[in-house]
């Protein structure tokens, strides 16, 4: 999974960034922006660990990427953006620290990038319907169906609205996935206050009821704070934290966030050699989760033998689990559970 870190310029999105990843900044990339990876904590996979006691204990990533601030108005804004396309996910970071304009920059942010749609959106159109007016179209149905679809996109966007995706059939999602639209990816918010703010509501910084309304997901936070969290020690971090009265550090808030969003889980493959954490969409089935492993586990699967998060952490051994036979086989079409742990049978 790709998040990336979206603001005006000076918002705060470099020290989040180091914060969350432990990467050292590198001005050098200039507008490709930087990207590093962050380990998605998970007591589960501790807890299991503790039982197999494997050589590797390997938890899920998600890839942060810092983007160059942007400024308002900015005429080369989707010049600058295209580095955000390919992300699942985005992060607006607006400054609260220095700023009382919390809400207008979320605005105007939304507005930047529901143009960048329309434009994408526009310049498919405007090809289209010249060519079924100059009657090149090689499939003239088709691409009039496809010219109404986006149409009426476009119509919605510009009216302020959110398009209704769902009236639209699987392929044409899937065409309209490879224009990147923001519209279509997640939005996540971080309100980067200053550190005396930080146990303040949403609604302290967004007094718009209808603007908060729309921000089910925002979080407050200060990068700074969570920047010298990240560079202390375990003990005096959670020493500092009770003193604060925080009780998460913001990038496992954020992680949290990113997969509700995107409608992530996780299940877990366990042995002696590794015990690791694999991210999957909710509700796929063991054939895709055999995939995610590898093509050879998908393509040669016999069973899944899985196993409660729950049971384990009862039982707390796989013998007692199998020999009560307290595992289930499953075949390709069984829909994996968050937490399952997962024994793939295979061959190939
Ligand atoms: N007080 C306070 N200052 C902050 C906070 N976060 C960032 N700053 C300061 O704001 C300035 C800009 O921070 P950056 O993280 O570089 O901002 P940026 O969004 O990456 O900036 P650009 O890359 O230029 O767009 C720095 O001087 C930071 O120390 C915060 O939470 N509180
Ligand atoms: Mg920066």
């Amino acid at each position: 999974m790709k998040i990336g870190l979206i603001g005006y310029t000076q918002s705060g999105k470099t020290t989040l960034f180091q914060a969350i990843t432990g990467a050292v900044p590198d001005p050098s990339l200039g507008m490709k922006g930087q990207s590093a990876l962050c380990m998605v904590e998970d007591e589960r996979l501790n807890f299991l660990a503790t039982l197999f006691n494997p050589v590797k204990k390997t938890f899920a990533t998600v890839e942060f990427v810092d983007i160059p601030g942007l400024t308002p108005k900015d005429e080369s804004f989707s010049q600058r953006v295209s580095t955000a396309k390919n992300s699942d996910a985005f992060i607006f970071v607006l400054d609260a620290f220095t700023s009382k304009e919390v809400s207008s920059s979320l605005k105007s942010l939304r507005e930047e990038f529901i143009l960048s749609d329309i434009v994408s959106l526009s310049t498919r159109a405007d090809r289209l319907e010249d060519a079924i007016k100059k009657g090149k179209s090689r499939n003239k149905d088709q691409d009039s169906k496809e010219l109404k679809d986006l149409r009426s996109i476009i119509q919605a966007l510009e009216k302020g609205e959110k398009p209704d995706f769902s009236s639209f059939s699987p392929e044409r999602m899937a065409s309209l996935r490879g224009f990147q639209l923001f519209s279509l990816k997640p939005e996540l918010v971080v309100i980067n206050c200053s550190e005396s703010d930080i146990s303040r509501p949403v609604s302290y910084f967004i007094e718009d009821s209808d603007l908060l309304s729309t921000l089910s997901n925002a979080v407050v936070l200060s990068s700074k704070l969570e920047l010298d969290l990240a560079e202390l020690d375990d003990e005096s971090r959670l020493d500092f934290m009770k003193d604060l009265g925080v009780s998460s550090l913001a990038k496992n808030r954020l992680i949290q966030e990113a997969y509700r969003a995107l409608g992530l889980s996780s299940f877990f493959t366990v042995g002696e050699d590794e015990c690791k954490a694999w991210t999957i969409p909710i509700g796929a089935s063991a054939l895709e989760a055999a995939g995610k492993i590898h093509s050879d586990i998908a393509r040669g699967f016999i069973r899944a033998e899985v196993v409660d998060f729950e049971c384990m952490k009862e039982y707390k051994s796989m013998k007692d689990i199998k020999a009560k036979g307290l595992y289930r086989l499953e075949g390709k079409e069984y829909q994996v559970k968050d937490g399952d742990i997962i024994n793939f049978r295979f061959n190939v």
